[in-house]
Formats: structure tokens, sequence, C-alpha cells
């Protein structure tokens, strides 16, 4: 017998690519229910080669649910997420309402698999799509070496600010290719042709909340010993997060011991040859499962310190993959029983 999974939010760009994947990876499903907000009853999503009739949360009974990937945002998640895992669904939620909660695992698999076994409340948390990549690179790179600091700057692009984002920077391109008025609604400044150096709100101490939430999250899912900067940039690219990553280890590693122990790590892929086009970047990553390590190089400034860049799809390793590859873990270790329901 396969699950019943119902996907929260299923027609945003996480929810899609929720659904996608779960196709991709044959996960073990009699039966998949897309849902989101009145507004989208009845929009057809693909699954596989099926298509899905989204149906209305509100009105959805849970009760022979045995999982939900929940991707509506945290305000919808508070809500929800408690009376799902009331119902005995587990909830894998794809905001930041639950990751910061004790009893709420924060898990990447090829990190910290074993954490699921800490659900306490239903629900288990996927990261930001920023730390989700960060953490695949540095896990094997700490085991060696231990990470004492780590210096990071990403290079986000806007479909992590939803479907919206992408819409505005199509609008504003065009636009400016047009001589058009540009018009500025999702993003504070320009983003066609521009980086803005600000994501999410801003915090007292002058960090955002995209910045914190790298700095909290790798504390959670790796190492609350690690001190973590991070300066978080939106820009023009579409789909697929990069990030300059500077690392100091408190043990020695060279450059070609990264390179040997990365390649043999799960879910990253080394491209690193030094020569032009010999790194990877966020175009060539869209649409694909791994965390791509390039420019791996000694950083000649300080003992014991490594730099490189690392490029990823934010929809997929960032959101929906990590998201399909917990509900796995799960299943793995037989923490997801399955109801019985009426044949
Ligand atoms: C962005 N990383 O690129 C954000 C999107 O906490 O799950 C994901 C926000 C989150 O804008």
């Amino acid at each position: 017998m396969g699950y019943k999974v119902a996907v929260v939010g299923a027609t945003g760009n996480v929810g899609r690519e929720l659904l996608n994947i779960l196709a991709e990876r044959a996960f073990p499903a009699d039966e998949v229910v897309a849902l989101a907000s009145r507004r989208s009853q009845g929009t057809e999503l693909s699954f596989g080669d099926k298509t899905l009739k989204t149906k209305t949360l509100d009105l959805y009974d849970f009760s022979d649910v045995d999982l939900v990937l929940m991707s509506a945002g945290g305000e919808i998640s508070k809500e929800w997420s408690p009376k799902i895992a009331a119902q005995g669904a587990v909830v894998i939620d794809n905001s930041s309402a639950w990751r910061y909660d004790s009893d709420v695992p924060l898990v990447v698999p090829e990190v910290n698999a074993e954490a699921v076994r800490g659900m306490k409340k239903g629900i288990i948390a996927n990261p930001n799509c920023s730390t989700a990549q960060l953490v695949v690179a540095l896990k094997p790179l700490h085991d060696h070496a231990t990470i004492k600091r780590v210096v990071v700057d990403t290079y986000q692009s806007v479909s992590g600010a939803g479907k919206d984002g992408m819409d505005e920077l199509d609008r504003q391109t065009k636009a400016l290719y047009s001589l058009q008025d540009i018009k500025e609604e999702k993003f504070p400044k320009r983003i066609a042709f521009n980086v803005i150096p600000h994501i999410d709100v801003f915090m007292e101490d002058g960090y955002t909340k995209e910045e914190w939430k790298m700095m909290a999250e790798t504390k959670k899912i790796l190492d609350p010993k690690i001190k973590l900067t991070a300066t978080c940039v939106r820009v023009p690219v579409f789909i697929g997060h990069s990030e300059a990553v500077n690392v100091e280890f408190e043990n020695p590693i060279s450059a070609e011991e990264a390179r040997t122990i990365l390649r043999s790590a799960p879910g990253v892929v080394v491209i690193d040859r030094r020569e032009a086009g010999g790194y990877m970047t966020p175009h060539e990553a869209a649409g694909e499962d791994a965390t791509y390590v390039s420019r791996i190089r000694e950083d000649i400034t300080v003992e014991n310190g490594l730099s490189f860049w690392c490029v990823s799809d934010n929809l997929r390793k960032g959101a929906a993959l990590n998201a399909v590859q917990i509900a796995e873990a799960l299943v793995n270790r037989g923490l997801l029983p399955g109801k019985k329901r009426a044949a």
C-alpha cells in the first residue's frame, strides 16, 4: 500500500516543483492531492503524466492523509500544520514558521537525516534555500577539518521571491528594451540589470532576516559552534542561487583535499577546472538536483582557510527536492507508517 500525500500551496513555484519531484522520484504514493487557496480552485497541475485539479485547503479533510508537503508561507503553516498533524499526518513544512522550534527537526538529509527521529509535533522543517545548499557543501569539510567561521555572500535568484519575483524581472527587462517606465512592485529597487543587497526584512542589528536565517539554520543543522556571517543579495537570475563562501577551519585542509572530499560527498558535484568556463553557473544548475562546488582554493590571508563557489537550483535542493528527501528519510526509517484507508 502506498501513501496519500497532499501538497499545500501546489500552484506556487515550489508547489509545482514538489509535484514534479514526487513523480520523478516515484515516491510511493497511491494518491497525490494538490491543495491551494480558494482562488486557485480547479487550476490544473501536472503530476507525471497525470493532471491534478487543485482543491481548496480550507475545505479539505485530512483525516486519511499520511503526508503533507506544505509550501504556502509561514502564516498558513502556523495555522494549518498543527491542525493537520493532530489528525495524524506528518507535515514537512517549507516556510520559516517552525524552523527554530526546538521540538521541530530542521533537516537536510545529506547532513542530518537522523534528526527526523526527533520529530515531536508531527512537523519537520525544511530550511531556507540559501542554507540548504551551503550545509550540503560544508558538512563533509566540517567532518574533516572542523569549521570555525564562515563568511558567505549570496547571489539569489528572483524565484526565491516566488512567481511575482520572476514576473517582475521579466516585466522590467521587457520594459527596458521597449523604453517604457519601470515599475518596482515586488522588489524595493529595480531588479532588471541590477543587484539588490536586501532580502527579507531588516533586523535591529543591521542584518536582514535572510542573513540571520543562514546563521541560525546552519547552527541548528550542522553545528551550533560554527560562527557564520552572511550578506544576501538578489540578482537578476530566474532560477539558481549562487554563494561565494569563505571558511576558516580548526585544522589544516588543502584545496586538493577539499576537492577530493567533496567529490565523494552526497549531493555534491565538483566542477572545478582552472580555466574559462571550468565552473558552474546558476543557469546551468537550474533543473538539476546537485549542489555544485567550483573555484576551490586556499585563502592565502588566513591559516586553514578555503574559499569556494557553490550553486544550486533553489526551487529543487533549496526547497522541493529537500522536502521529498526528508519524506524518503522518514519512509526508510519506518517513521511514516501510513493510515488504513477503505479500499
Ligand atoms: C529568497 N531564500 O530567496 C528566500 C526564499 O525562509 O524559506 C525562501 C525563504 C524561506 O527570497
